[in-house]
């Protein structure tokens, strides 16, 4: 999954794909260097980010969704918000990417009356607060009983099992410890049967493990979605696409006969 931020905040590229021309260049780089996914934000989630208008949200990624629609990808909308899920919906997008689990109200109902696949996050807090004191007694039992409660929800809304994907929410309200006791454990959320996503690039574990800034994590990265995708992760969102897709197409041939 190719990260396609049309935001001027977002932590990880500071603003590079607000224009529309930037953002719909990135979406077709992204496919270019082989994603399935492409997952297309107008708001951005790092910590302490204010939000913004729907309306805003919207010229945001309207645009672009549409340009990626004609590429050979899947195009998911990474937001919160009904109105942005039911307008992306609408044009035809293929999977709604929710942080908040779609928890927002309206939300659910709105991804429901679809055929789309979600992914549902988990989050202490919101991104305001969320790296202030993250707590957990166990995080792995923590995180995996609310992503089974919001699995719940969705099938209760009419969201069938075969459409969602769960994500442990590495780096939103979590110390590095937690993260890397989720990652340890991703195969118990893995052993749910569901596709579990893992979001880890570029994040600030990877700073505070290895002291390199924002623009020289690259290695980090890599070497955090190739653990992941060894531990069970069905889909690695990543911004360095290119460098993402060989590693796992290495973790791929290496688990080809199936004796993970
Ligand atoms: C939008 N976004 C930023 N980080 C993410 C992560 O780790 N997972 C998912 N599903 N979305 C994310």
């Amino acid at each position: 999954m190719g990260v396609v931020n049309v935001t001027p905040d977002s932590f990880s590229d500071g603003g590079a794909f607000l224009d529309p021309r930037a953002a719909i260049a990135r979406v077709e780089r992204v496919v270019d260097e082989g994603a399935a996914i492409v997952d297309i934000g107008g708001e951005s989630t790092r910590p302490g980010a204010t939000p913004v208008p729907v309306s805003e949200e919207l010229r945001r990624v309207m645009p672009v969704i549409e340009r990626a629609l004609q590429l050979p990808a899947i195009v998911s909308i990474d937001t919160s918000r009904p109105e942005v899920i039911r307008t992306a919906l609408a044009a035809g997008v293929h999977m709604v990417n929710d942080v908040r689990a779609l928890t927002f109200p309206g939300a659910l109902e709105a991804a429901a009356g679809s055929t789309a696949a979600v992914c549902v996050m988990h989050m202490q807090g919101g991104p305001a607060d969320m790296q202030d004191n993250p707590r957990y007694d166990d995080v792995v039992r923590e995180v995996a009983a609310f992503l089974a409660a919001r699995v719940l929800a969705c099938e209760r809304a009419g969201i069938a099992r075969e459409r969602i994907a769960i994500d442990p929410g590495i780096g939103f309200g979590k110390t590095v410890a937690h993260n890397l006791e989720l990652l340890r454990n991703l195969d118990a959320l893995a052993a749910t049967g569901l596709p579990v996503l893992a979001g880890l690039s570029r994040k600030r574990m990877i700073g505070e493990l290895t002291g390199r800034p924002v623009d020289r994590r690259l290695a980090g990265s890599v070497a955090l979605a190739t653990i992941a995708a060894l531990r069970g992760a069905s889909i690695v969102r990543a911004h360095d696409v290119a460098e993402t897709v060989d590693a796992l197409r290495v973790v791929a041939a290496l688990c080809k006969r199936g004796e993970q």
